[in-house]
């Protein structure tokens, strides 16, 4: 049964990711696969993170339900600054290549927080697709030095919903 639950989950992960890849190349509307920014109003619980000079997340690996608001709360107890920003792998990848660039960029997007040493800071974000959501500290070096983490987001309501077009899934129980 679980082993079952695991595979058809992977199947529908990788024909989501499939026809992501083949459907949208250059950024596109990644932000729809990571979820979008939250509502305080309905946040179900909140995950702190410590961010590190180790260049390290601790923790950095969380599971979330589908459809939940979380908020994140990273303190930075490093000496330099960090910072956590949702995303694809490849977005995030693409992202820290540019920041080797321009060390100096600063951001204000909901999906990410620059914090400063002994600050911390917040990200509200919904989870609306199952899967996983990467994130990572994209301050110049720290993502490649392993400075990263992953969200799993279970489907809300089983496999059944990775089957189903965005938007069809409903909350009702099985009867
Ligand atoms: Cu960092």
């Amino acid at each position: 049964m679980k082993t079952r639950t695991l595979v058809l989950a992977s199947a529908g992960f990788l024909m989501a990711w499939s026809a992501m890849a083949a459907g949208k190349h250059e950024g596109g509307h990644a932000e729809a696969a990571i979820g979008k920014p939250g509502v305080a109003a309905n946040v179900s619980r909140s995950i702190n993170i410590d961010m590190k000079d180790d260049m390290r997340f601790h923790a950095s690996s969380f599971s979330v339900k589908q459809g939940e608001t979380i908020r994140f709360v990273a303190k930075n107890s490093g000496k330099v600054k960090h910072e956590m920003v949702l995303g694809t792998k490849k977005e995030l990848m693409e992202h820290a290549e540019q920041m080797k660039k321009n060390p100096e960029m600063e951001h204000d997007d909901a999906n990410m927080v620059t914090v400063a040493p002994g600050k911390s800071g917040e990200i509200i974000w919904q989870f609306t697709s199952a899967g996983k959501v990467d994130f990572g500290c994209l301050q110049p070096g720290h993502f490649d030095a392993g400075m990263k983490g992953l969200v799993n987001v279970a489907s809300a309501s089983g496999v059944k919903t990775l089957q189903q077009a965005p938007g069809k899934a409903d909350k009702h129980g099985a009867h």
